[in-house]
C-alpha cells in the first residue's frame, strides 16, 4: 500500500484521462507531471495499461490516470486494455475525455460519450492538437460535442507544445477533493523502474518500426544489475511473435536493434541518471498476446 502523509488542509484524487486511441493521452500526462511517465507514439494502441502520473501543486496531489485508448475492441488483449482504461475511469474521483480536435467526433468517441450517457457519467472535455486546427473550427467540434450534455467544461490545449496547460492543472487542482496524500511526495509515477525500462524500449520499437511489427512485440526486464562503478546492467527481452520477425527487429547488420538500444539506452540514461549497459536479446515467442503471466505484469485482465 502507498504511504499516506496525514496533513492539514491537504487535498488528494485521481483524475483520468480516458478518450479513443491515440487522441495524446499520454503525452498530456507526461505534460502534467512534469517527467516521462507513459511512452508515446504515433501508433494507436501505444499505452497498453493504467499508469499513475503523480505531482504536488502546493498542498494537493495530484494522481493522473493515464489509460489505453478506448475503441472497439477484437483481440484478447486489446479487450483486457479497453477494460484497464473503463476501471481507470470508474476508480476515479473526476474523469476528462480527450478528443483529437484534427479527428473531431468519430466512431470510438461516439461509442465513449453514448457509455457515459448511458452510465450517467460526467467529465470534462479537452480537445487536443489545437496546434493543428484552425479556431472556428474547433469552436464547432466544441459545441457539437457539448450537445452530448455530458462535460462540465470544455478546454482546448496542445499537450505537445504545451498550450492551456495551465488552465487544467489549476482546473483539476481545484476539483481535488479535501484528503491526505496518498503516495510520498516525490513518488511520480506505479511502475517499477524494470517495468518503466522495458516501457521505454517498447517506445523505441513503437516509433522506428511503426510501419512493420509494433502490435507483435512485447519487452521485458530481465535482469537488473547495479555494477561496482554505480552503472546499471538492463538485459531486455523484445518478443516476437514470429522468427519471420527477427530479421524487421535486427535489421541489415543488426542495424535496427542497435539504433533501438543506442535511443533506449541514452533515455534510461537520462532517467535512472546514471550509466547504463543495455542488453537486448530477441526471443520468438508466439503466443506472448494469450500468456496470463503478461497480463498479471501490466495489472490487466485476462478474461476481460
Ligand atoms: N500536433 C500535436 N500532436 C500531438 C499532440 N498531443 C499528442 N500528439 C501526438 O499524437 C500522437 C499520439 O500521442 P499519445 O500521447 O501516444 O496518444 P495516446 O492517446 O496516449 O495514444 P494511445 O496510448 O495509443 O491510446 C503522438 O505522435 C504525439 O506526439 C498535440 O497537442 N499536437
Ligand atoms: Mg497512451
Amino acid at each position: 500500500m502507498p504511504k499516506t502523509k496525514e496533513n492539514h488542509n491537504t487535498k488528494c484524487g485521481f483524475i483520468a484521462i480516458v478518450g479513443a486511441p491515440n487522441v495524446g493521452k499520454s503525452t498530456l500526462l507526461n505534460r502534467l507531471v512534469g517527467v516521462k511517465v507513459s511512452i508515446v507514439s504515433q501508433k494507436v494502441q501505444t499505452t497498453r495499461t493504467r499508469i499513475l502520473g503523480i505531482c504536488v501543486r502546493g498542498k494537493a496531489q495530484l494522481v493522473f490516470i493515464d489509460t489505453p485508448g478506448i475503441f472497439q475492441p477484437r483481440q484478447r488483449l486489446e479487450r483486457a486494455m479497453v477494460a484497464a482504461a473503463w476501471m481507470g475511469a470508474r476508480d476515479a474521483d473526476h474523469i476528462a475525455l480527450m478528443v483529437d480536435a484534427t479527428l473531431g467526433l468519430d466512431s470510438n468517441t461516439n461509442s465513449i460519450l453514448e457509455r457515459f450517457k448511458k452510465e450517467g457519467i460526467h467529465a470534462d472535455l479537452i480537445l487536443n492538437k489545437v496546434d493543428l486546427v484552425e479556431k472556428l473550427k474547433l469552436l464547432k467540434l466544441a459545441a457539437r460535442l457539448n450537445d452530448w450534455d455530458v462535460f462540465d467544461k470544455t478546454f482546448m490545449i496542445s499537450a505537445k507544445k504545451g498550450d492551456g496547460i495551465n488552465d487544467l492543472m489549476l482546473h483539476f487542482t481545484e476539483k481535488l477533493p479535501s484528503g491526505p496524500w496518498m503516495f510520498p511526495k516525490d513518488q511520480v509515477s506505479n511502475l517499477t523502474d524494470r517495468l518503466i525500462a522495458a516501457e521505454i524500449t517498447r517506445e523505441k520499437i513503437f516509433q522506428q518500426l511503426y510501419k512493420e511489427l509494433p502490435y507483435s512485440t512485447t519487452v521485458e526486464t530481465e535482469k537488473w544489475k547495479i555494477l561496482k562503478d554505480t552503472s546499471i546492467r538492463i538485459d531486455q527481452v523484445i518478443y516476437i511473435q514470429r522468427d519471420s520477425q527477427k530479421a524487421i527487429i535486427l535489421g541489415k547488420k543488426g542495424n535496427q536493434i542497435k539504433s533501438i538500444g543506442v535511443k533506449a539506452r541514452a533515455e534510461l540514461e537520462r532517467i535512472f541518471d546514471c550509466h547504463v549497459q543495455l542488453f537486448l536479446f530477441v526471443k520468438v515467442r508466439e503466443n506472448w498476446r494469450d500468456d496470463p503471466e503478461r497480463y498479471r505484469e501490466w495489472g490487466l485482465d485476462f478474461n476481460a
